[in-house]
């Protein structure tokens, strides 16, 4: 589809100029979810010819309460751009962004190569650096947080930041399914949640993504949000809280 390029640009611009665009679904009626992946790999070019560095992927709608959330039904994956990440305890900016929204992951971040397959629980757990606590910042390029599958997999799956804890818990492996972790803002709660919710076991997200991508040594995988996102704005304080680290972020 020679529309593929042109998309891409777009929901680029819709980033530069911080203006939500038309769902591309609503304007190409046979837009498919794997023209939504072309899409989404030309932005990784264009992301990449113009100097940002790939620094992972994520996976996405891997727990019914992000599915319900955005009311697509199946699960996705993205890339993550080194610009992405911020720094754990960093303020996270409003003004690049067009309607953000947080939620709680586990991250895994990985020494050896992963990927193909035929690859197993077992094999993952092998390649596996850390386990880390993390939130992911979202921020749809369609107007009103609203889109389809191919439409939010051409957007790179909502990706607009992240944030990574410092607690390794791959000691405590068999725990992390049943570690509780829940959401403030600005000191109330608003989502609770456990990692089970994702697949029942969030190293099982990754599984799910090496047997479609290649994982290298250094990369970062986002395994899914656990719970709904909530939105904020410029102002408001973020806690994410797990049993062993917090992550906390102002919006500015
Ligand atoms: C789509 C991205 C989903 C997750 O963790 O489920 C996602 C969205 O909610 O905009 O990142
Ligand atoms: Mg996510």
């Amino acid at each position: 589809m020679e529309d593929i390029r042109q998309v891409a640009e777009k929901l680029r611009e819709a980033i530069r100029t911080r203006t939500p665009i038309r769902q591309v679904s609503l304007d190409i009626p046979n837009f498919t979810v794997e023209n939504g992946y072309s899409v989404q790999a030309m932005g990784l070019e264009i992301a990449l010819g113009s100097g940002e560095k790939l620094c992972g992927y994520k996976m996405g709608l891997t727990s019914r309460a992000k599915q319900r959330d955005v009311k697509v039904f199946e699960p996705i994956r993205g890339y993550l751009l080194a610009s992405m990440e911020v720094a754990k305890g960093s303020p996270v900016e409003t003004s690049g962004r067009i309607h953000p929204r947080v939620e709680p992951e586990v991250a895994v971040t990985f020494k050896a190569p992963l990927g193909g397959p035929n690859v197993t629980l077992r094999d993952v757990i092998a390649a596996i650096d850390s386990i880390v606590p993390s939130l992911e910042i979202l921020d749809s390029r369609f107007e009103a947080f609203s889109f389809k599958l191919a439409d939010v997999v051409a957007d790179n799956t909502s990706a607009s930041g992240f944030m990574l804890g410092r607690e390794n818990m791959l000691s405590k492996i068999s725990e992390i399914p049943l570690m509780g972790v829940y959401l403030r803002k600005n000191g109330e709660i608003l989502e609770t949640g456990t990692p089970a919710a994702v697949l029942g076991d969030p190293l099982l997200s990754v599984v799910a993504l090496a047997k479609q991508t290649r994982i290298e040594p250094g990369m970062v995988v986002l395994t899914g949000g656990i719970t709904a996102s909530v939105p904020f704005a410029k102002g408001d304080v973020i806690d994410i809280v797990w049993p062993y680290e917090t992550l906390t972020f102002r919006a500015v």
